[in-house]
């Protein structure tokens, strides 16, 4: 249980972080949790698992890569605990491998959209859309990219420091200088916490100003999204739910104090409409965000029977 809680407050701070990462630490959590504790019989594991699911499932209300990766999970068999647990095991192990796999294949169908000498914008840090410009400058074209601070995590310092490390030019601005540094660039290429059935991209507050930028700009805007950042829930017609962090991570609450009449607004996430939007780059191929409804209903193996199924978070 203790562990579990670490987990659980790990991905609470964004000590782990990032959407797909937080999926495969949630699937090897449930995994790991389910080899820990006696269970006396399946009815006892069931509750027991459940348990940790919805824990973990609450930590993070906006990635839908989390509430996706625990369904995988939870859709182990079993007539007692051992066998339940070696279903567990083996579901989690392959959503983490998959998972891994999907950032590669990203990567790779992705960079073929990068041409030799592209300058690329990128924002916040996405593991998806660094795996496409490094496997674009591995293939030796020689790119430059542009990356945001991303307030008021700063996550553009990671980003700076993972395309450093394989060598790649990178410049780093602020937030607020997103349009006037739009005129230099080639293309612009994020991640995505979220997409929804009608196409729209969940991702970190700030997105939908650069692709709005973007598009006034004319330049060309990839998300780069494994499929289970998909969310079969909106084509049921429920919304994503955008998080909204503290207030110390903007001003401390000591400055906060010495005002009467301020609040602090601090939505970690936004949402860019399709019409931003070039091109969805998944591990089954690049596809214009039209058709994420399609991959909802054909990728997304637990499909829309299962949200209604025996376990629902
Ligand atoms: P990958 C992150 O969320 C960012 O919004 C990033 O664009 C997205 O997850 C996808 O990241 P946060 O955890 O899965 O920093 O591509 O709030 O790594």
């Amino acid at each position: 249980m203790k562990q579990l809680k670490e987990t659980a407050e790990k991905i609470k701070s964004m000590e782990i972080r990032g959407a797909g990462r937080i999926a495969r630490a949630a699937a090897a959590e449930l995994r790991d949790y389910a080899g820990r504790f006696p269970a006396r019989d399946i009815a006892d594991f069931n509750k027991k698992m459940k348990y940790a699911a919805e824990l973990l499932i609450s930590t993070r209300p906006t990635a839908v890569s989390l509430p996706n990766a625990v369904r995988a999970v939870m859709r182990y068999v079993g007539e007692n605990p051992e066998e339940a647990k070696a279903s567990v095991r083996k579901l989690a192990d392959e959503f983490i491998t998959n998972s891994e796999n999907a950032v590669r294949k990203i990567g790779e169908i992705g960079a073929r959209r990068v041409r030799d000498g592209d300058t690329i914008m990128t924002h916040c840090n996405s593991s998806a859309a660094v795996s496409i410009m490094a496997e674009a400058h591995a293939s030796g074209k020689k790119i430059n990219v542009i990356a945001t601070e991303s307030r008021p995590r700063m996550q553009g310092h990671l980003t700076i420091k993972q395309l450093d490390s394989l060598g790649i030019e990178t410049s780093l601005i602020v937030d607020s200088a997103v349009r006037y540094f739009m005129k230099d660039i080639d293309l612009v290429i994020m991640g995505a916490d979220a997409v929804t059935a009608n196409g729209s991209v969940i991702n970190k507050i700030g997105t939908s100003q650069v692709a709005l930028a973007a598009h006034e700009a004319r330049k060309n805007v990839i998300i780069a999204a494994e499929t289970y950042k998909f969310s079969p829930r909106t084509l049921l017609g429920e919304l994503v739910e955008i998080e909204e962090r503290d207030s110390d991570e903007v001003i401390s609450k000591e400055k906060l104090r010495e005002f009467s009449k301020v609040i602090v607004k601090n939505p970690a996430f936004d949402i860019t409409p399709r019409e931003y939007i070039d091109l969805i780059c998944t591990e089954v191929g690049a596809i214009p965000p039209e058709m994420a409804y399609i991959i909802i209903k054909e990728y997304l193996g637990w499909g829309l029977g299962e949200i209604n199924s025996n376990w629902k978070s």
